[in-house]
């Protein structure tokens, strides 16, 4: 009998034996634990990797699995393991994670400040002295064996210095749920998973040269120094996820700074891979090790986690995300209320991953007529464009505000997003409900 693939634990369970049947070289998760966590799995009907990777899917493994980690529940409840303050003002905490609330990003430029940038941890933030760092490069498409890189060697190859988002492939998830009525898996983000920085580093081909890398290699594999995840009882290692070589040799950065500044903990310092246009899982943070590998490499996060999983899907799932998709929002408290008669600026942000943001229309009936915003800034890849458009309401009530982006490819937000099961890559227009008073 064919598995039926619109039964979670069913597709879950095919994708773990895909991942631990041989693929798993780079993994680093012994076959007692996988029995485990497929016994597990079975148990809670869902592995939960999907859910966070974090106090969450620790949480429920404590449910499903005996002999969790002391205190996982105790966890679940404590502030999560970020350094820099979290003011309710400014952020929204999910879990270990806390989402920019896009309404404090009106009147800032086009950098997001760090003190307002998202943060998304698997585990909690690690403190590493750059003095003491070094970064390992090693594998078998290297010449020779593994070469070691200080903060300081680091830093004297030649610099490069980009404006990029940093995006999750989860952001905008929740309104597969509250827009579309559609049932997904992992952090209910809203449209704050998404930060744009001014990074500046060393180039990853310049590192992997230094190192010696050969025409055999294929992939390249960044690994964190934050903990080691457990999920469901189940260590599945550090957070590490593999780049196409082609890519890593053409414009990844290891950045040590973001917005002039030292690189700070909760975003990857000392050392961190920016990987332009790409879902946020690529660029790893506190990256302490990179395998340069002459066969492609299989690690959770590019089998059962950041794919596409769902009708019309392959059982093993779509290829591995690559690319950030389209998305606009309005820097405005969901639920504002704005007084009739009175004119208020509009203002918000699109980005794209694929290519510049060059218009934005914005509908203040619902999505009947759209009117063309004004850019404030010039589209360029990678980053986002401010916008704005005066509107004046003319009736009481509730109203839905919609904001629409096309990008230099000629895509532009479709009114639905394609249904997948762990919610990636959302790229609908969000309605942002709004009282007239
Ligand atoms: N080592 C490590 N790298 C990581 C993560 C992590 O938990 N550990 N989270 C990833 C994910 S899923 C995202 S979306 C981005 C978030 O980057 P930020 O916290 O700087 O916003 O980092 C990525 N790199
Ligand atoms: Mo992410």
């Amino acid at each position: 009998m064919p598995l039926d693939l619109s039964d979670e634990s069913q597709y879950d369970r095919a994708r773990l034996r895909q991942w631990a049947r041989g693929r798993a070289r780079s993994a680093g998760v012994d076959r007692r634990d996988l029995l485990r966590l497929f016994a597990a799995g079975a148990a809670a009907g869902s592995l939960g990797l999907g859910a966070a990777g974090s106090a969450e899917a620790a949480a429920e493994g404590a449910a499903a699995a005996p002999g969790p980690p002391a205190g996982a529940g105790a966890a679940a409840a404590a502030p999560p393991g970020i350094v820099k303050p979290l003011p309710p003002e400014l952020f929204t905490v999910r879990g270990t994670n806390a989402e920019t609330n896009f309404a404090s990003l009106r009147g800032t430029g086009p950098l997001t400040p760090v003190d307002r940038f998202f943060v998304r941890n698997h585990t909690s933030t690690p403190r590493i002295e750059a003095s003491g760092w070094r970064l390992n490069v090693w594998g078998d498409a290297l010449a020779g064996g593994p070469v070691e890189f200080s903060y300081d060697r680091l830093r004297s190859l030649p610099a490069v210095e980009r404006t990029l988002f940093v995006e999750s492939a989860g952001n905008g998830r929740s309104f597969y749920a509250t827009q579309q009525g559609q049932q997904v898996t992992g952090t209910a983000w809203t449209l704050g998973a998404i930060g744009v920085a001014r990074w500046r580093g060393a180039r990853l081909s310049d590192v992997l040269r230094r190192a010696g890398v050969t025409r055999a290699a294929v992939d390249v594999l960044p690994r964190g120094l934050d903990d080691e995840v457990v999920t469901n009882g189940v260590n599945v290692g550090r957070v590490r996820r593999p780049l196409p070589v082609s890519k890593a040799l053409d414009d990844v950065i290891l950045a040590y700074e973001m917005n002039g500044e030292p690189l700070p903990p909760d975003h990857g310092g000392p050392v961190r891979v920016v990987v332009p246009g790409w879902i946020g899982i690529s660029s790893i943070k506190w990256v302490g090790d990179i395998e340069v590998s002459a066969e492609p490499l299989y690690t959770p996060w590019n089998t059962d986690l950041y794919r596409l999983f769902g009708p019309g899907q392959p059982p093993q799932g779509s290829a591995p995300l690559t690319r950030q998709t389209l998305k606009s929002a309005f820097e405005l408290e969901a639920g504002a209320t704005l007084p009739v008669h009175r004119t208020r600026l509009l203002t918000g942000r699109s980005w794209s991953g694929a290519a510049p943001v060059h218009r934005v229309e914005v509908s203040t009936d619902g999505g009947a007529r759209w009117q063309r915003a004004r850019l404030h800034d010039a589209p360029r890849r990678g980053g986002w464009v401010r916008w704005s458009l005066p509107w004046t309401p003319r009736a009481t009530g509730p109203a839905a505000l919609l904001a629409r982006a096309t990008d230099a490819t000629g895509r532009t937000q479709p009114a639905t997003a394609a249904h997948n099961t762990q919610g990636y890559l959302f790229d609908a227009v969000v309605r942002h409900p709004v009282t007239v008073v």
